[in-house]
């Protein structure tokens, strides 16, 4: 294996002289400070006493060769984007203005759901009952001193010869009530430059928790090891939360969920578990503000598992005429019923980190106009012209690389772009921005779309008939396997709520709180479940998708407005015939898109029982057990 290049003492020299950036203290300036003696570092003088003794930790327990606490300014992005360069961590793409491609170690390329873990006393707290002391699908449990001794084996010296970077950084804008702050500290310039894009970073952060010293912690190192501009450990990759010191720990991987700390880890593992106690939300959903042909304005948020088309419907264009679809966010929700029982929901991300194959002027043109400015593309093909290539995007050009930065040969059959390659945008370049994407109050929620991958059985809309059953319906989503995470093949699997991957604690207890949502005076939202992913028996999808999905978003609005028909099915209530418009669709076969096979759904309604009993047990809130019943029945 190629090892890493260290950085050349002279360009830290140079940097700093030129860019006005300190790219590092030197360790003998910061081991002075960790002897308590008189701090010679001004950029550690500046941190609060919480963050500083946070770096001062973890400075002596990595041994990095220099700190540097990250200003968040252009100079400083400037001289990442130098150094990566000069380390072979990343290439110019001339195309574009500003625009990046990295190519990863081809063995870190997604999110390692297997190397995931979550620590506590008690394993309950994490896992529900019935699996104690077993494999759990809903998450992994690890005791604390086995926590403890991950970190021992992994950390002590990993970043010798590099400069550790300090990232202060926001979930959400800075000051806003709803907004949360972490300190991730890294040894990849990489995640440091992706950070950027992906939360705010920077001294305007470092200045909020002046006035609120509270932070998650956030410890990152890609390890040794990797190929030459990738380093990183897949072997003993290892990504650790422990919700309750508000910690992160990640090891090995520098890939998006595994190294950009503020999204899954925190924004969503620990976001769920402080979540539940301050009474809010934390969940894997876009965002959208719709307004119909009449100027009325509402906004969904819809959770569907990785890779299965947030990004798409976040910035979808409507083909149905006079609607209009604007972006809050793709990928993350924090949601809060406010003094008046309004649910109000901030996107706590900067940026898009969004799925590159199949994303095209045809199925995501808002998504094409964001990404060919200021981006970092990573493992996508490579273009003979300096520009970028995957599958989806249209015809390919001669001459291609393919992301593993080899001659792309197109009847060999395997893909010039990694089917998780991914492009990092930031989201105010998004044409449809919405104006309220940065609103402090967030934005007030109408109806909750839930969906997943079902290629079969399951309709391509019905609404909840109250709350617990969208409860229910939530708790029941399964959605067939992406390349998102590491597993393989097109199973189809339990994803509940989209959160499998992202639970920060026991799932009978995160069914318990979405149920505990319903009180008094509040405007619940209207829950749908949708599935764009139907097939016919030749393989082919019976729903065009994309753009054609405002169809269902029209009838949803209606719902909202108790203005559009419905009829009651086993399932839930659907649009009556005629109260989907359908205008100008050509040949679709509607009646296969809404049917409800009986044999279906009484093994549909098997596999959910031995989920819950399997996975959940006596954790199980027993309104989902009434509902199971209520289907099982409604089927029969
Ligand atoms: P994560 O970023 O992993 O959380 O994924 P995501 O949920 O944002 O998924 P994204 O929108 O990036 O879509 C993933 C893939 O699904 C892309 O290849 C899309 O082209 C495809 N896709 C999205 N929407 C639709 C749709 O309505 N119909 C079909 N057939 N494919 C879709
Ligand atoms: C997902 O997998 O749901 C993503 C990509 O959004 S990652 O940032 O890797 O989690
Ligand atoms: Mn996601």
């Amino acid at each position: 294996m190629m090892h890493f290049k260290t950085i050349p003492e002279d360009y830290v020299r140079k940097a700093s002289q030129c860019a006005q950036v300190a790219l590092g203290c030197s360790r003998a300036a910061h081991q002075t400070a960790l002897r308590g003696a008189t701090v010679v570092n001004p950029q550690l003088a500046a941190l609060t006493p919480k963050v500083r003794a946070f770096v001062e930790r973890s400075a002596a327990l990595c041994q990095p060769e220099h700190v540097h606490v990250c200003d968040g300014s252009d100079a400083e992005a400037g001289a990442l984007l130098q150094l990566m360069q000069h380390q072979g961590a990343l290439k110019r793409l001339p195309k574009y203005d500003n625009c990046w491609l990295a190519r990863t170690d081809p063995a870190d390329v997604a999110r390692v759901e297997s190397r995931t873990f979550i620590c506590s006393e008690q394993e309950r707290d994490v896992v529900p009952v019935a699996r104690a002391g077993q494999k759990s699908a809903l998450g992994n449990y690890i005791a604390p001193p086995d926590y403890d001794r991950e970190v021992a084996e992994r950390f002590p010296g990993c970043m010798r010869g590099r400069t550790m970077y300090v990232i202060p950084f926001s979930m959400g804008p800075v000051g806003s009530p709803l907004s949360k702050i972490g300190v991730e500290i890294t040894d990849s310039p990489y995640v440091v430059y992706s950070m950027r894009v992906m939360t705010r970073i920077g001294s305007k952060v470092l200045e909020a928790l002046r006035k609120d010293e509270s932070f998650v912690r956030c410890l990152h190192s890609v390890g040794t090891g990797g190929v030459q501009g990738w380093p990183c450990d897949p072997q003993r990759t290892i990504i650790l939360h422990r919700p309750a010191d508000n910690e992160i720990v990640s090891y090995g991987s520098g890939y998006g969920g595994n190294s950009l700390l503020g999204k899954k880890c925190f924004a969503l593992r620990l976001g769920s578990v402080l979540a539940r106690r301050e009474g809010w939300l934390a969940e894997h959903m876009l965002i959208v503000g719709v307004t119909d042909p009449k100027g009325r304005k509402r906004y969904i948020a819809a959770a569907f598992p990785s890779a299965c088309g947030k990004t798409n419907l976040a910035m979808m264009t409507p083909t149905l005429p006079g609607y209009k679809v604007e972006c809050v966010g793709d990928d993350i929700a924090w949601m809060k019923f406010d003094e008046n029982g309004v649910l109000r929901a901030i996107n706590p991300e900067n940026g898009f980190f969004g799925v590159a194959p199949g994303t095209s002027e045809a199925t995501n043109p808002m998504a094409m106009a964001t990404v060919f400015k200021n981006t970092v593309f990573t493992n996508v093909a490579e273009t003979s012209d300096g520009g970028v290539w995957w599958e989806g995007m249209g015809k390919a050009p001669e001459g291609i690389t393919d992301w593993k930065g080899q001659p792309w040969d197109p009847s060999k059959k395997t893909p010039a772009a990694h089917p998780n390659s991914r492009f990092c945008s930031p989201a105010e370049q998004c044409p449809i921005i919405d104006e309220n994407w940065e609103s402090a109050e967030g934005v007030p929620i109408s109806a909750i779309l839930l969906g997943g991958r079902r290629p079969s059985g399951v309709p391509l809309v019905v609404e909840a008939r109250d709350w617990q059953h969208g409860v229910f319906m939530g708790a029941a989503m399964r959605s067939e396997a992406t390349a998102a995470a590491e597993h393989s093949g097109k199973v189809i699997m339990h994803d509940p709520f989209a959160m499998r991957p992202f639970f920060g604690y026991n799932f009978g207890e995160y069914l318990k709180h979405w149920l505990s949502m319903q009180k008094p005076g509040r405007q619940l939202p209207k829950i749908f479940h949708v599935n764009w992913f139907r097939k016919d028996e030749q393989g082919k999808f019976l729903w065009p998708g994309f753009g054609e999905n405002s169809r269902v978003l029209d009838w949803v609005l209606k719902r909202c407005e108790n203005e559009s028909a419905y009829t009651e099915t086993p399932l839930g209530y659907v649009p009556s015939e005629g109260a989907l418009n359908t205008e100008g669709l050509g040949d679709i076969d509607m009646k296969q898109l809404f049917s409800i096979p009986k044999d279906f759904w009484l093994q549909e309604a098997d596999a959910i029982e031995k989920y819950f009993k399997q996975e959940v047990g006596e954790d199980l809130p027993k309104e989902m057990w009434e509902e199971l019943n209520k289907l099982r029945k409604n089927v029969h």
